[in-house]
């Protein structure tokens, strides 16, 4: 196999190839190992590819049925991978362990490139690859291949192992002369081909294909080469993902800054290596928000790849921003399943409703407020849609901005109108639909339909920054907005808390908590006797299940309102909004939101109806579990409320008239001190969990020995009846989350 020798040959030799030769790289490639048993994580990114290479191998204690050897490589181009499910041949579950390991092949990766095979009709992409060496302990049957995307493998991982035949059966089976067996699969847009091949490392290894083209392996080591000839993406370097300021972070914390230049193209910013890999909207825009501190400002830089990801993305006919996109060989498929037809064009899923309000707030963050953005603002937004979507293509970036605040204008006009503060008149979630925002499982909301963060922090936070964006002339023939956002914001601001708002009197609230904690059969303290007046929070969601006009779950959604406004309304429902999350945060579960493991984002305790107890559990993805970028929402919040006590005589702390505000919170000695100890014990919290921040969401378990919650993956944990299996849950999710605690930084000067 011919990308497979060339590197085994000196430099001046690959030189000489001419057109075979890989464009040479200006810097060494960037590698990142991640072990997780049982998955082993590598990441790879060169100048001409970027690659994740997850090896899966059971550990003495893993459940055999959930976790079998497997090896997975994923590429951000095209949502684009391989799986490979191996077996024992002695058929003996869990005598067979595999591993990536280091060779004169790489260490353990390295790049392949090739040019030779690359023409299929007027195409001539490259391909593009990575090889290694993977060793097997006894003999081994490949049993389940699956080659061409992401999403397809993610069907059969986390689905109802779902195999396709028309993407199955394409797969092309053949031995390779040099001992070695091919796997190849032409996709459907008949032009990218995905190949993977083994070769056997030396004289002792053999690959054979049997008449129903399964491979069999003798014990050893093997080469393995994954390729195909897709478009790649270009990715930015730890050194260009940050500001020149913050350059430091590449040696002070290299995992982390590697991890987030994975996850960082010139085109957009990823979430969730490798499950997911591809854009969202609302995952990258939330990061933009809380890095943009760090992040890299000006042409070519973070910040502005984020904004135009979303841009691109944007529904031109009502203004939605994209919440995931379909790329790729899935897009393909998708195109001929839905309309029957043949087309290779991306699509985008639109069903959330908080991604359309980030957008404005970014926007305002970037292009208004930050100096480098200001001077960047006339020729992005004079930038040409189309590089995502045909669909969107002769319209500006101005225009697709513009198209995005109408909607938002639109959405905000009717409970604006005077005495028109009505439930109904609240955002809902769209038709047909039960997820919307950030607790996007089907039980995130309680079923909820008209969800809090939305209505209570987003939609007023979006409409300030329309205003300031109409103000700075960003809206061609909408001047009027910059005074209408500002009105309709102050409503949003004011109006909308007390739909959402539970007080439950202090008995009730004991003996709620009492049985709650009987209930799910906790065996730690109830906390009762830290309940020391009645107990106000903020219903996740209006219309729930089983007719509840509120969906009774204390949360950590306050953190939206906090990190995004500073509300200038009414004094007397800033302050008691401000101890009610102190409150909550100071008092431990399951009285409040606090464990040892990190701040819960729900508690269902006070809802009255059994129904919030038995689907908001410690295995459920939004349910008593903790995620990290809340933590950093709520620690960056409170000191932003916090900060408005300390100044007096600069530009922070005056109101949007240029008031000089001290808010009359910052005077009642005893909220005061709730919100500082709040915070501080929120930190205290994120210091002594540091070892779980890089995850998405951990969940815990008590330990009575110890009278302590201890921090346990989410996976383990059994998921609330009606969910099904999330085995998916088991999978490595990197994120960059712990980059926003090392961003948001306590604050010394609100330390006690
Ligand atoms: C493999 O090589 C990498 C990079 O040189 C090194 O960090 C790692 O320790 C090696 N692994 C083993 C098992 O030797
Ligand atoms: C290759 O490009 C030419 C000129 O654009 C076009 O006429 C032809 O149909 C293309 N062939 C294929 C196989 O796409
Ligand atoms: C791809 O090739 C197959 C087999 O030649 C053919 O049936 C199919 O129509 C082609 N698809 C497209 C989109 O050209
Ligand atoms: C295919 O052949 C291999 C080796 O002969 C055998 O172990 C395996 O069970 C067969 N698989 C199927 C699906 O028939
Ligand atoms: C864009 O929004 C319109 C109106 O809501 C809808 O009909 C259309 O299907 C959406 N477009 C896409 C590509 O989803
Ligand atoms: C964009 O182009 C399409 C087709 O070329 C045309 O129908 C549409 O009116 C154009 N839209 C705008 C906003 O110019
Ligand atoms: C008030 O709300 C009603 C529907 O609830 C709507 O028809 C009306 O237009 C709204 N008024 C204003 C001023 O937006
Ligand atoms: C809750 O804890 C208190 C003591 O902290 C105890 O007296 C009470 O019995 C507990 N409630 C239940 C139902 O166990
Ligand atoms: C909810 O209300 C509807 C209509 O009022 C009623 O038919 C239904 O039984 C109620 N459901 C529950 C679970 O109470
Ligand atoms: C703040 O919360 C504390 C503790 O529950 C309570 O005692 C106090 O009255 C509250 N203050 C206000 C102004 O709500
Ligand atoms: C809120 O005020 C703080 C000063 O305490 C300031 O740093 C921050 O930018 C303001 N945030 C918003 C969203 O206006
Ligand atoms: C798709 C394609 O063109 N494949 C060719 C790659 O090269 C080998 C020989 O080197 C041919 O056999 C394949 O047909």
């Amino acid at each position: 196999m011919f990308t497979m020798w060339w590197h085994l040959l000196p430099l001046s030799a690959l030189t000489a190839l001419g057109a075979a030769t890989a464009p040479s790289c200006s810097s060494a490639p960037t590698t990142l190992h991640l072990p997780d048993a049982p998955y082993d994580n590598f990441f790879y990114s060169g100048c001409n590819t970027a690659v994740q290479v997850v090896v899966t191998t059971p550990q003495p204690d893993s459940n055999l049925s959930l976790i079998s050897p497997r090896l997975v490589i994923a590429w951000p181009a095209g949502n684009s991978g391989v799986c490979t499910y191996f077996a024992p041949q002695n058929g003996v579950n869990g005598s067979l362990s595999i591993e990536v390991v280091n060779s004169t092949i790489g260490n353990p990766l390295s790049a392949t490139y090739d040019e030779r095979n690359s023409t299929s009709g007027n195409d001539t992409t490259p391909f593009y690859g990575v090889t290694g060496t993977i060793r097997f302990s006894s003999s081994a049957i490949l049993t389940v291949p699956i080659l061409g995307s992401i999403r397809t493998i993610r069907d059969f991982v986390e689905g109802p192992s779902l195999l396709r035949p028309q993407i199955q059966d394409a797969i092309n089976v053949s031995s390779l002369s040099n001992g070695g067996a091919s796997l190849k699969r032409i996709w459907l847009d008949n032009v990218t081909s995905t190949h993977l091949t083994f070769t056997p490392a030396s004289s002792k290894g053999s690959v054979t294909v049997s008449k129903n083209n399964t491979l069999t392996f003798g014990t050893g080591d093997y080469i393995f080469t994954a390729e195909f000839n897709y478009p790649q993406l270009k990715q930015l370097s730890p050194a260009q993902v940050l500001t020149n300021s913050s350059t430091d972070l590449m040696q002070r914390d290299s995992e982390r800054t590697s991890a987030l230049s994975f996850l960082s193209y010139s085109t957009k910013l990823l979430a969730g290596a490798w499950r997911f890999l591809t854009y969202f909207g609302r995952d990258s825009m939330i990061s933009a928000l809380l890095l943009e501190p760090i992040l890299s400002k000006g042409e070519n830089g973070a910040m502005e790849a984020v904004i135009a990801a979303v841009l691109e993305r944007i529904n031109r006919t009502d203004g939605s921003v994209c919440h995931e996109e379909t790329i790729g060989d899935y897009a393909t498929w998708l195109n001929e399943q839905q309309y029957g037809l043949y087309s290779t064009e991306a699509q985008c899923d639109y069903k959330m409703i908080d991604s359309d309000y980030y957008l404005p707030i970014l926007m305002n963050k970037y292009f208004v407020e930050d100096p480098i953005g200001r001077t960047r603002a006339a020729s992005f937004l004079n930038t040409s849609a189309g590089a995502f979507t045909t669909l969107n293509s002769n319209l500006t970036y101005r225009q697709m901005v513009a198209i995005n605040a109408e909607r938002i204008m639109n959405l905000a006009a009717r409970f604006a109108g005077h005495k028109n503060q009505t439930k109904e008149n609240l955002v809902h979630l769209k038709d047909g639909q039960i997820v919307g925002e950030w607790r996007d499982s089907t039980y995130g909301i309680g079923g909820g339909r008209i969800p809090y963060d939305v209505n209570t922090a987003l939609m007023p936070a979006a409409l300030r920054a329309i205003a300031s964006l109409a103000r700075n002339n960003f809206f061609m023939n909408q001047e009027h907005w910059a005074k209408l956002a500002d009105r309709y914001a102050q409503v949003w601001e004011d109006e909308t808390l007390q739909f959402f708002r539970v007080t439950v009197p202090e008995s009730e609230a004991k003996q709620l908590v009492s049985s709650y904690a009987q209930t799910i059969g906790f065996s730690g303290p109830n906390q009762t006797d830290t309940i020391d007046g009645d107990v106000m929070y903020h219903a996740l969601a209006l219309d729930g299940n089983s007719n509840q006009t509120q969906v009774q779950v204390m949360n950590t959604d306050d953190c939206f309102r906090h990190f995004l406004l500073n509300t200038t309304g009414s004094q007397d429902q800033l302050t008691a909004f401000v101890n009610q999350t102190a409150n909550n945060i100071r008092r431990t579960f399951p009285a409040g939101l606090l464990t040892d493991a990190g701040m819960v984002v729900a508690n269902p305790a006070y809802g009255q109806n059994p129904v919030y107890a038995s689907n908001f559990t410690s295995g459920a993805y939004h349910g008593t579990v903790i995620w990290s970028w809340p933590l950093a929402m709520m620690a960056k919040g409170l000191e932003q409320q916090l900060g408005r006590c300390e100044v007096v005589n600069s530009s922070v702390g005056h109101d949007h008239h240029g008031h000089t505000k001290i808010p009359d919170f910052c005077k009642d000695g005893t909220v005061y001190g709730n919100v500082k100890a709040a915070y501080n014990i929120l930190w205290d919290s994120i210091e002594a969990n540091q070892a779980q921040l890089s995850q998405e969401v951990w969940s815990w378990v008590y330990d009575n020995n110890n009278e302590t919650f201890v921090p346990t993956p989410l996976g383990v944990m059994p998921p609330p009846p009606g969910t099904g299996s999330q085995t998916g849950m088991l999978i490595f999710v990197f994120l960059t989350y712990s980059l926003f605690i090392l961003v948001t930084n306590r604050s010394r000067a609100v330390r006690i």
